[in-house]
């Protein structure tokens, strides 16, 4: 059946790792003890707060980071110990670890430090941390160097790092924050954690693990399973003022990860990109719900903000992309503009993936500093890259699919040329990809509630669990396309069954609308396209689409999303026989 087909798809072959799959479970949560450092970790952290003793949350300023914060704060704050923290200001500070804060910090009486979501190469601030005398932990998901070497700290949670024997390497920092968290907790009291804290911890981990684009499999998919089913039934203050920002009422509807990643996500990563996260922090720990209120309306202000810079910005990469073809042909794309925002590169950088399926590093420069921010696409490992050129940067991190680094501008010429030469090598034998990927074959006439309902369960869909996307042959158009808003089409369809086609082949006789089998789809987009097909009543097409379940109370029902179609081939014998 269907589901079957798709749960092989993504990797799962066996009846129990299928059941496990689709009924996400605590219980599938794996020991964080497993965790090469964890022992160390837990063992000072719950010595600092038995001895009331400040420790330092030191996060990054996105997503994955602020929420991992607000997970360990509210953890130590529970168990009565007592929790600061340091968000770093992406511009004026920037990204990872600074020596200047550690110091500060120590001057402040704090003996402990633990940093999340960043770290794994903050080499030289360990250091200095050392030479402090502070204690330094290091919690992140980043990966190592190239010569797997690790800073010098009284422990390193990273599943990433050698000798690690932690069965799931793709957490996000705030889930690595989390297994933290949950260790100290169950330490404490193993069932009030089981029953009740970790639950409500799984919220922040789910929203940072579906906004930073780890694969949703595996433990990833328990958390963010899990998460949102509790998100559903938000009890904070915090998470309730943003639900009410983003006009979400997630006991309405069905949350899906689709919303968490597209309306929740950015604006909290909005803080950050134009401003300061650590309100984001305040806003997930404040009890006043005026002051929540408040903050979610600055993150909604700089989430607008937030778009019309980077569509702005993402009009002048379409310039560029449209009249310089020798950008165009390039395996890798380096695009680069005069003071383009740096909190919006790394979103203008999955843009141009989106439109072009190249790995793309969109640059910007700003006082003879170049700020970069790259995407790659399945397959393509673009940290490696970015490593072949280490010593044209300043500094420099990420992972396989998501980069960043800092540079004198007068390097990006041999940035590019570089770039350029490892791209050839390494994407040579790789032709640029058709960007749909067809899931399974299902004829429209297979389309049910029950299948509907199945499909469900696969939720929450992202990264490393797509949507599935079907194929249909051989559907006939019931009646002439519909255009919508000048860009948009509806379609009124039927499938044809194979001895229907025999019988009218030739002539093919339009099947009479209303029959049993009509389906509607949409296609956005998609005007143009039906009219470069000739589409009218009667033509025979075949359908790459998603299902879609539309609530609206008069066209409710089943439908589909086209993603991409084509006129059949004549003689559906033929077809069959293409396979
Ligand atoms: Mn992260």
């Amino acid at each position: 059946m269907v589901l079957a087909e798709l749960l092989v798809a993504r990797g799962i072959a066996s009846p129990s790792q299928a059941y496990a799959f689709l009924n996400p479970d605590l219980a599938h949560l794996n020991d964080p003890f497993l965790m090469l450092g964890m022992a160390a970790a837990v063992e000072r952290l719950e010595q600092a707060i038995a001895n009331h003793e400040p420790t330092l949350l030191y996060g990054d300023y996105d997503v994955d980071g602020t929420t991992a914060v607000v997970l360990l704060k509210t953890a130590i704050e529970m168990l009565g110990g007592i929790a600061r923290f340091h968000v770093p200001h992406r511009l004026r500070e920037g990204y990872g670890l600074q020596s200047s804060v550690l110091e500060a910090a120590y001057a402040d009486g704090v003996r402990l430090v633990i940093t999340v979501d960043t770290g794994m190469r903050a080499f030289a601030e360990a250091e200095t941390a050392r030479q402090l005398g502070l204690d330094l932990i290091i919690t992140d998901h980043h990966l190592t160097q190239a010569d797997d070497a690790v800073p010098h700290a009284l422990a390193i949670l990273n599943p990433n790092q050698p000798g690690c024997p932690y069965p799931e390497k793709s957490l996000c920092g705030a889930a690595i924050a989390l297994k933290l968290a949950q260790a100290v907790l169950e330490r404490r009291d193993t069932a009030r954690t089981r029953d009740k804290t970790l639950p409500s911890f799984l919220k922040m981990a789910a929203i940072a693990t579906i906004a930073d684009a780890v694969p949703l499999r595996g433990e990833n998919r328990v958390i963010a399973a899990l998460g949102l089913r509790e998100l559903r039934k938000p009890v904070g203050v915090g998470l309730r003022a943003l639900f009410a920002a983003a006009a979400l009422d997630p006991a309405a509807k069905q949350l899906t990860g689709f919303d968490v990643a597209f309306r929740l996500a950015p604006r909290i990563n909005a803080a950050g990109r134009m401003d300061v996260a650590s309100e984001v922090v305040e806003l997930f720990s404040t009890r006043d719900p005026a002051r929540a209120a408040e903050l979610a309306a600055k993150l909604e202000r700089l989430n607008r903000e937030r778009r019309d810079t980077e569509a702005s910005a993402l009009t002048a990469i379409e310039t560029l992309l449209e009249t310089d073809s020798g950008l165009f042909s390039d395996r890798l794309l380096v695009v680069d503009g005069q003071g383009w925002h740096r909190g919006v590169i790394g979103i203008l950088a999955s843009r141009v993936v989106e439109r072009t399926a190249k790995p793309a590093i969109v640059v910007s420069v700003e006082d003879g500093v170049a700020h970069g921010s790259g995407r790659s696409v399945d397959g393509f490992q673009l940290l490696n890259a970015i490593e072949s050129c280490a010593d044209l940067f300043t500094r420099f991190g990420g992972h396989a699919f998501a980069i960043g680094f800092a540079m004198p501008a007068t390097a990006l010429p041999d940035l590019k040329r570089r770039l350029r030469l490892y791209a050839e090598e390494h994407l040579a034998a790789r032709e640029p990809e058709h960007l749909l990927r067809i899931h399974a074959e299902l004829p429209l006439d297979r389309i049910t509630p029950v299948l509907a309902g199945w499909l469900r369960k696969l939720e929450p869909l992202g990264h490393g669990n797509p949507e599935p996307i079907f194929v249909a042959r051989n559907v006939r158009l019931l009646a002439p396309p519909r255009i919508m808003k000048d860009r948009h089409i509806r379609l009124e369809l039927a499938q044809q069954s194979m001895a229907q086609q025999a019988a009218q082949n030739p002539p093919r006789e339009p099947v009479l609308a209303g029959s049993s089998s009509a389906i509607r789809a949409i296609g956005w987009n998609l005007a143009a396209r039906a009219a470069s097909l000739q589409l009218d009543r009667g033509s025979l097409i075949d359908l790459a689409y998603r299902i879609r379940e539309n609530t609206h109370p008069d066209f409710g029902g089943l439908e589909v999303e086209i993603a991409g179609m084509r006129v059949s081939q004549e003689d559906p014998q033929r077809t069959e026989a293409h396979g």
